[in-house]
This record gives structure tokens, sequence and C-alpha cells, in this order.
């Protein structure tokens, strides 16, 4: 029998575990005791990983700046656009959560196993995110303080130059070890959704399914919204080339990451379609695009909004405009720090949800439906990617004129 892909194969364990949670809502404790450990498992493998993922990617990703001299000023503009693009991402997200407020209708109380904490002001926030022990950060897994320290890192090791290339190559390896981690962690998937929905739903009802069908529909609307509103209007703005061009051109790439939910996988075809189609010079394309598959990801960063603020809403805890702007800021820097793999924003979740003192039972609930969401966040963040690429070609006077004689004509 032909082997099924894993997006199939985890969708079969979310169906099989609501099923499952339906046939046991009457004794919803067998489902608990003998099911629910297998999510859990699936979320302790995730947290395994997460440490040495976020700090061997991050050290790569900030390290593959390449040389100083571009760290001047296409970095900059790079980087800002990158941070402006994300913070819009998360506030669109955070935006069509608190209207279609997903997580209400499903309201599970706070007990021993669901533990809030004392959701931190952004100033707390922003004070708190500078390691003054880097070892110590790692071993409490402060995912803040640890994407701070591996920020320093990697500009370091570019400013150093050659001296520092041993310890590039160590992180390399490193992300690319925890990245096959990841895919074992995920071959895990259908088997963790199992465990993770099934007592849910035996708990709550087949009533839990319709928030996680809000949650879908507010991260699906606000990536179409985020890319057609901010993509199109700064592709537009700061080159003049027709959306329509636009997209058409970064189609097959946006495809691409829809399906396999890899920006890093998507990465060689991204590339060509933002050189072939979009007429962004290689030597743009190929310090922006990279960059952006590990740092920039706005999809992502959307995402981590809808959920932070459907698990509050799940558990009851309200969220006041100060703290809803500290999850702005968590949500901003936890894109920075997720690989660019399937699942890697489900991981960034779990850190998301802890900076802000909410409880990370919540990552239970959107587990099953995860893949779903990677989906689209994956292609928003090649996306995202690929405007910017345009946006700075353009600022640099170096995006082909082949191509805007094309879009002049559409325009
Ligand atoms: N799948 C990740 C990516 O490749 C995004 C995510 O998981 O949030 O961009």
């Amino acid at each position: 029998m032909k082997k099924l892909s894993l997006p199939v194969k985890i969708f079969i364990g979310l169906v099989l575990g609501i099923v499952v949670g339906l046939i046991f809502q009457s004794s919803p404790e067998v489902a608990i005791t003998y099911i629910k450990p297998l999510g859990v498992l699936f979320l302790n493998l995730i947290k395994m990983v997460i440490v040495p993922l976020v700090l061997s990617s991050l050290v790569v990703g900030s390290a593959s700046t390449g040389d100083v001299g571009k760290l001047g000023r296409i970095g900059i503009k790079t980087l800002a656009y990158f941070l402006i693009t994300t913070a819009l991402a998360v506030t669109l997200g955070l935006f069509f959560a608190n209207i279609l407020q997903p997580g209400l209708g499903l309201s599970i109380p706070l007990d021993a196993t669901a533990e809030a904490g004392e959701i931190p002001s952004m100033l707390d926030t922003l004070l708190n995110i500078v390691p003054t022990n880097p070892i110590q950060a790692m071993a409490e897994a402060n995912m803040l303080q640890i994407i701070i320290f591996a920020l320093f890192l990697g500009i370091s090791i570019t400013l150093v130059g050659d001296k520092a290339k041993p310890f590039f190559d160590f992180f390399d390896s490193m992300a690319e070890v925890c990245y096959k981690i990841v895919a074992i962690i995920m071959e895990f998937g259908p088997i963790g959704v199992f465990g993770l929905i099934a007592p849910v739903v035996a708990e709550h009802g087949a009533s839990a399914l319709l928030p996680l069908l809000k949650v879908i529909i507010a991260v699906y609307l606000s990536c179409i919204v985020h890319a057609v509103v901010v993509y199109s209007g700064a592709v537009y703005l700061f080159t003049k080339m027709n959306p329509i061009m636009f997209f058409k051109g970064a189609a097959p790439a946006m495809m691409l990451a829809f399906t396999t939910s890899s920006s890093s996988g998507t990465l060689p075809i991204t590339m060509k379609c933002t050189e072939e189609n979009l007429g962004v010079p290689k030597s743009i394309s190929s310090f922006v695009l990279p960059l952006g598959a590990t740092i920039n990801m706005d999809g992502t960063a959307l995402y981590q909004g809808v959920c932070a603020l459907f698990v509050a809403q799940v558990y009851g805890l309200d969220l006041n405009l100060a703290q809803q702007m500290t999850v702005v800021l968590t949500a901003t820097l936890a894109s920075i720090g997720t690989a660019g793999v399937p699942g890697g924003g489900l991981i960034m979740l779990t850190m998301v949800l802890q900076s802000v003192g909410l409880p990370l039972e919540g990552v239970a609930l959107i587990g099953g439906i995860d893949r779903i969401l990677d989906m689209a966040r994956t292609c928003v963040n090649t996306t995202g990617n690929m405007a910017c690429a345009v946006v700075i070609a353009s600022t640099e006077g170096e995006l082909q004129e082949s191509v805007k004689e094309q879009e002049s004509v559409l325009a």
C-alpha cells in the first residue's frame, strides 16, 4: 500500500482521536488515564528539543547574514522590515482572535494540571529578556533570554569573521541535527495528536471542536488579510509592482510552502521564484531569503497571537491590552526563534504561553489541529520573505527593469 504522507497520518490521528473521545464521553477518566499519556509524551518530546533547536537555528540564522558590509544598509533595512511586518502580523492575529473569540464556549477550569502564572507587563518582559546567566537561561528554558543570547552570538560570529568559523560550523551542524530530531518527533505526531485530542473530546464533548474550528478560521483569515493587505501594500508602495504580478510570481513557492509546511524545505523554490519571476538579483535574494526562512515568520507570529488569546479565553483568563502587547512582543521574538520545519511554531507556542503565564496545557488543545494551521502560516512566512526581497531590491535600485516593465504594462 502506498505510504501515507505525514499530514494524512496526522489527520487520521485527529479523526480517530475525536471518534475515540466521543466513545469515552461517558467515562472520560479512561481516556485521561490510558490515552492522554500519549499526548503528554508528544508534548514532552517537543519540549526536549526546543532549547538546542532555538539556540542553534537562531545563531546560524543571525550569523548567516553574510559579511559585515552587508550587515550595514541592507541588513538594517531587512531586519527593520522583518520586525515591522511581524509585529503587524501578531497584532492582526490578536485583532481577529478578539473579534471571533474562539475560546468562548469551551471553558476549562484551572486546576493542579493547568496552572496560570503571573502575566508579566511588557516592561517586565523587556527588562527580563537579557540573560544574566545564559547557561541558567538554557537550563530553565527561558526562551526569550535564549533568543537574545543567540542573536548576540550570531551577530558576533559575523563580526569576528573567519576565526569564528569552527564555532559557526558547530551550531550549523547542531541545527541540522535538531531539525532531524523535530522530523522524528513529528513522525510520532499522529499518535501524539490522537493522545491530545481524545481526552479533550471525552471530557468536553464534540462542542470542544467548534472553538478549534474558530481557531482555524481566525488563523486563515489573519493570514489572508496579512498577505493581501500588508504584502500587496508593501510591494506596491515601494516598487509600484502590480500585486497580482507579485502573487503570480510567488505562487509556486507559496503552494510548496503550504503543502510541505516547511520554509527551509521550500527555500530553493522560494529563491528561484524571487529571482526569475520577481526580478530580485541573487546578491539580495541569497541574503534576505535564507535569513528570512530562519528568523522572519509573520504567519507563525500571528498564529502565536491567535493561540495565546484562544488559550486565555478557554481558561477564563482575561488578557488586558497591556498583556496583549506583551503577547505581541513575545510572539514576535518567538517567531524569530522558530525553526522553518513542520511543527516549528507548535514547539515555540509552549514558550509563548509560558512567557505570558498561560497554562501549557493549552498546547494540547492546539496540537490536534496544528498541522492545518502550519500549512497556512508557513505559506505566509514564505510569502513575507519574498515580499521583503522585492522591497529591499527596489530600495537598492536593483529590481530588474525587465520585470518592472512587465508590471508597468499590467499596472
Ligand atoms: N512550519 C514552520 C515553517 O516552516 C512554521 C511554523 O511551524 O510555525 O515556517
